[in-house]
């Protein structure tokens, strides 16, 4: 397996990755930081591994018997429980800094260099000879990767009448073709925008992974908005995330610059929310961002505040809805806010329980029918 990330984006090492996987045959997941480096439509790629990654990806990484880590950092949210993870495997480690080798893990072969270079040397060397033979070698392996792939895709399960999140991002993705810019603030909605959205070019998804920084999703998109102009910049962001920089629509309007931002307003920190769910028995901890004396209310009210910036918006609370309002947002020649009222009861799934192996996985939406919960979402 081939485990890639940041490092691949910061060195500029996409094509030189592409050419490796291409003549070793070898599947490619990425982590979160590493997304867009390899296209994900691409049949090699197992897209993203971790917490929140697919089944199929962190169950290859499990079973496999050679890791290749390259410009990543074995991350807690990627490992999991540290002992267990690739448990199977040997690890070759390729990093630039040094204090990132054997440092989370140990690993067989650290090596000290510049992904970039180690791949071009890679590659000289595969082609030194035929490696035809390389990807049919693999043709088991791949099978079997392929028969998780079929039975755990990402999935989620409509509810009658309301917006899904996920539902919200496929459209998106439909609409862009996987050619946007993304950006995103932290929580639920970060998550589901890596799921749902099917990046192709590295510098796409933009977003505060390590130190999960909310509010980072629209002073981010206006920044890649003034970077490239030429494409779609679209922030995908949390209420409670969208509050914490909502100042910075100002900053968009007096310099004519068009980044959109689509809130998925559940009116939680939902992700927090999540935690509560499924580890704190649903106690929460000041997690609803509506207002506590009338829950039935959208609050805060994001249309009237962002009139007051000059910056158009619009609310939708039906499915059908949805693709008529993004393309409207898409036409703007501005910037522009829509804000998607959703269920707060939707879990980020799948999940591996922090600390925990792919052996605890978890796939099933929790029945919070007896959950002591505060009242639906309005809309
Ligand atoms: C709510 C939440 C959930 C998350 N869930 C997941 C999840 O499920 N899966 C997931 O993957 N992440 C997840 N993350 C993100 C996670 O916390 C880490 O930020 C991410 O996994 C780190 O990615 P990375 O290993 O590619 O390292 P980066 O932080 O991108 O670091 C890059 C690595 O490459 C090295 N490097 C840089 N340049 C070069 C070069 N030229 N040559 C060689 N090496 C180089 C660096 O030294 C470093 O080790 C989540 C974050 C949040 C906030
Ligand atoms: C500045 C900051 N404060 C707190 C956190 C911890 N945190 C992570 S996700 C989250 C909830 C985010 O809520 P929202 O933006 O509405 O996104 P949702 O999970 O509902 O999609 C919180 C509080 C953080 N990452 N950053
Ligand atoms: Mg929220």
């Amino acid at each position: 397996m081939l485990y890639v990330g940041g490092g691949i984006i910061t060195s500029g090492a996409e094509s030189d990755l592409l050419k490796f996987a291409r003549t070793t045959g070898i599947p490619v997941t990425t982590t979160l930081m590493g997304i867009g480096c390899f296209p994900e439509t691409d049949p090699q790629s197992l897209k993203w591994l971790g917490m929140h990654g697919t089944v199929y990806a962190n169950y290859a990484v499990d079973e496999c018997d050679l890791l290749l880590a390259m410009g990543v950092r074995f991350d807690d949210r990627v490992t999991g429980k540290v002992s267990e993870f690739a448990k199977k495997a040997t690890i070759v480690h390729v990093d630039i800094d040094a204090s990132e080798l054997n440092k989370n893990k140990a690993v067989a072969l650290p090596v000290l260099a510049d992904v970039r270079q180690a791949l071009k040397n890679l590659n000289q060397l595969l082609a030194r000879r035929s490696h035809a033979h390389l990807p049919k070698r693999w043709a088991k392996w791949r099978e079997k990767i392929e028969g998780w792939r079929k039975k755990y895709p990402f999935s989620y399960s409509p509810v009658p009448g309301r917006i899904m999140p996920q539902q919200v991002i496929e459209e998106l993705c439909r609409l862009t073709k996987g050619e946007a810019i993304i950006t995103t603030g932290v929580g639920q909605h970060q998550m589901w925008a890596g799921q749902f959205y099917d990046f192709h070019h590295p510098r796409s998804f933009l977003t505060s992974a390590g130190l999960g920084a909310m509010g980072y999703g629209y002073p981010a998109a206006v920044g890649a908005k003034v970077a490239c102009p030429d494409r779609e910049v679209i922030d995908i962001d949390g209420d409670g995330s969208f509050l914490m920089n909502v100042q910075e629509l100002a900053t968009a309007m007096a310099e004519n610059i068009p980044a959109k931002a689509i809130i998925i307003n559940n009116q939680y920190l939902g992700m927090v929310v999540q935690w509560e769910d499924r580890f704190f028995s649903s106690n929460r901890g000041h997690t609803f961002l509506g207002d506590p004396n009338d829950t039935q209310k959208i609050f805060p009210d994001y249309l009237p505040i962002c009139r007051g910036f000059g910056v158009p918006a619009e609310r939708i609370t039906r499915p059908e809805e949805i693709r008529p309002a993004l393309q409207r947002l898409l036409a703007a020649k501005t910037a522009y806010v829509l804000d998607v009222m959703v269920p707060y009861t939707e879990h980020v799934l799948p999940m591996i329980p922090a600390g925990a192996t792919v052996k605890d996985i978890i796939l099933e939406p929790m029945q919070l029918g007896d959950a002591p919960l505060q009242s639906e979402v309005p809309g």
